[in-house]
């Protein structure tokens, strides 16, 4: 398994849409292998493909008990009752803002073994799934933003983005989980 760099905003990875996974192959469930060990190191509750410069139509999601992957997924219905809390994106580090969205979300999508499967969120997970979902389609959560608070947080990032070369975010490694030079350890 292996950390993928993270693509922050600036990378127009991040704003393309993705194209649909065809079929699951061991390509595919190896992205999505390194996109689950990616998010846990970043201690993120999702990750989606265009996160780690990838254009596959997949997402990880990973909200307290449920963690799963959803490949191709779509909203195919949505509570007409919102609810607004705050978001952050591991792609704009340490720049947050209150979003509103849907409370309730029912998500069709492919899982792992290319079976069809639906799932219904509320709170968190239903956050979650939709910001996602948004990833997949070159969305952000600060496009949700009114305009002050949109310059407000893109000021914030002004200031953070020169940490990030390139657009692209390095994770440090667990140096426990490294067994290549195990005489460093000593
Ligand atoms: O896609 C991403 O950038 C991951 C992002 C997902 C997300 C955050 C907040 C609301 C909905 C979706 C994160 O995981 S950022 C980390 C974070 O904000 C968080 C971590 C643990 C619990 C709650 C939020
Ligand atoms: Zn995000």
């Amino acid at each position: 398994m292996s950390v993928l760099d993270i693509r922050v905003l600036g990378d127009p990875v991040l704003r393309e849409d993705t194209k649909p996974v065809a079929a699951v192959t061991d390509e595919l469930r190896e992205l999505i292998k390194n996109m689950f060990e990616t998010m846990d190191l970043a201690k993120g509750i999702g990750l989606a493909a265009p996160q780690v410069g990838r254009t596959e139509r997949v997402a990880v999601i990973g909200v307290e008990k449920d963690r799963f992957a959803i490949i191709n997924p779509e909203i195919i219905e949505a509570d007409s009752k919102h609810a607004k809390a705050e978001e952050g994106c591991l792609s704009i580090p340490d720049v947050y803002g209150d979003v509103e969205r849907p409370a309730r979300v029912k998500v069709r999508a492919m899982g792992l073994d290319g079976q069809t499967f639906e799932v219904e969120a509320g709170e968190l997970l239903a956050r979650c799934l939709q910001h996602e979902i948004d990833h997949l389609h070159g969305k952000l959560f600060v496009d949700y933003l009114s305009i002050l608070k949109r310059r407000a947080a893109m000021a914030k990032w002004a200031k953070e983005k020169d940490k990030y070369p390139g657009f692209i975010r390095k994770l440090e490694s667990d140096p426990s989980r490294n067994h290549e030079h195990p005489d460093e350890e000593l």
